[in-house]
């Protein structure tokens, strides 16, 4: 792995382990910027690296919503898809990648205000989209997510420069503290973690089933949390979790018979595009990590019936 001389985010480059502050800021947005929300849910991002907010999209637009995420999970022909990825130990479908690109729906949603409009203000930027990913997590058969920063894998396998990028994950069914919500460690997006090891070629073929490179040390997950508590995202379907890129956070598998199923966006700073990985490998597939044709999106206000088919 090629230590790019002088990276501070530099990680897997076969050294131990470190904990260094963060670099950039949180909220880019100016004092004198339109605030999209009350002060305090900004403040709130800003000072544990997330905030819910409850209940942006109303029943009929989830019910849409739901519908259209099932229509793309029964799809026999995007099943066979690269974008497809299924759980590492049966063929229950994880994930499906770049969504909008099977789906109108979710192709206007990415344009909705009450989105976009969030990550045009954290970031003070206009923004496109980094990648999106439609997460099932069946009842009983859905497995975990360990411990992560998005942002340090981003960086080392997509090349994303600085941590101006904000996640936002749509709540499809009903986020219980029991059917493996995403656990989060609060104020974490202020640290970053440079991890050991070095990234194995074409490690997303493995990553994105189960990740073990590119995540904590145990005694570095226990410094992060240490004197503070881990927070549950739980919400009602409709409810969207911002995350920071660089937040930990992680979920554990779902044995209850409730579903979890989330739809995430991650927006990224038209500033901040990617450049080559940090860890010198080629590049990760255009559906994992957008490259080519990036525009910037503009927000559109919405209709209620928006999103009926
Ligand atoms: O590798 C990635 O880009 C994906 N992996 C995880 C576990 N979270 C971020 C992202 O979706
Ligand atoms: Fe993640």
């Amino acid at each position: 792995m090629t230590a790019l001389a002088n990276n501070p985010y530099q990680s897997r480059i076969d050294a131990e382990e470190t904990i260094a502050p963060r670099l950039d800021p949180v909220v880019y947005a100016t004092s004198s910027a339109k605030l999209p929300a009350d002060e305090e849910r900004v403040r709130s991002y800003e000072h544990n690296g997330f905030v819910v907010l409850d209940d942006m999209f109303s029943e009929r637009e989830v019910e849409y919503f739901q519908r259209e995420a099932e229509r793309l999970r029964c799809d026999r022909m995007l099943a066979k898809r690269e974008e497809t990825i299924v759980e590492p130990e049966s063929s229950e479908i994880r994930s499906i990648f770049n969504v909008p690109q099977f789906s109108p729906i979710f192709q206007r949603l990415v344009h909705d205000t009450r989105l976009v409009g969030w990550a045009r203000y954290l970031l003070n930027d206009d923004v496109y989209l980094h990648q999106s990913r439609l997460n099932f997590k069946p009842g009983f058969a859905g497995k975990e997510f360990y411990w992560h920063s998005d942002f340090e894998t981003w960086h080392v396998e997509d090349g994303m420069p600085r941590m101006r990028a904000v996640s936002m994950s749509i709540a499809l069914t009903d986020n219980k503290p029991s059917n493996g919500s995403v656990m989060l460690i609060p104020g974490s997006h202020r640290h970053y973690v440079s991890c050991g090891g070095v990234t194995p070629e074409n490690h997303y073929r493995q990553s994105l089933r189960r990740q073990e490179y590119g995540v904590p040390s145990r005694a570095g997950l226990e410094q992060l949390a240490e004197g503070n508590e881990i927070a549950v995202s739980t919400g009602r379907a409709g409810s969207v979790l911002l995350f920071d890129c660089n937040t930990m956070h992680g979920s554990a598998g779902n044995i209850t018979p409730y579903p979890r199923t989330n739809l995430f966006f991650v927006f990224n700073a038209m500033s901040n595009r990617l450049a080559a990985p940090a860890s010198g490998q080629k590049p990760r597939p255009e559906f994992i990590a957008r490259r080519r044709n990036i525009q910037s999106i503009e927000p559109i206000g919405y209709q209620a019936d928006d999103y009926r088919q």
